[in-house]
């Protein structure tokens, strides 16, 4: 069994009036995961900006700055999901850009 995290901020009504007991918190935090897009040299900037707007929930702006920093440093984090979220968004946009010939990645890291 993997290891759960807690929140330490959960869980602190109900059982501070007295001032002696202190419980567990109760809730697991989701391990997170980045979803990394790469660069390269053929995709278009319009084309990376659309996706961070589609796929990421990006605005304009925010999707410009991402696609720039990615440009320059070669690679840059669109976003952070739960395991099943972060999977489906990397399976999304590389078949929309394999679907456009588009040789854009998109990857998936633990946080
Ligand atoms: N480097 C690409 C270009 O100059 C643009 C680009 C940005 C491609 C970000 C991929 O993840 C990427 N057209």
């Amino acid at each position: 069994m993997s290891k759960k995290r807690e929140d330490p901020t959960d869980n602190m009504t109900g059982n501070q009036s007295q001032g002696a007991v202190e419980t567990l918190p109760k809730v697991d935090i989701p391990k997170m995961y980045k979803c990394i897009l790469l660069n390269d040299d053929y995709t278009p900037m319009d084309f990376v900006v659309l996706v961070l707007q589609r796929f990421f929930a990006k605005s304009i702006e925010e999707a410009t700055k991402i696609m720039l920093d990615v440009h320059q440093k070669g690679a840059g984090i669109a976003a952070v999901y739960t395991l099943e979220i972060g999977e489906m968004r990397v399976m999304q946009v590389n078949q929309f850009a394999r679907s456009k010939q588009h040789p854009l990645k998109c990857t998936l890291e633990p946080e």
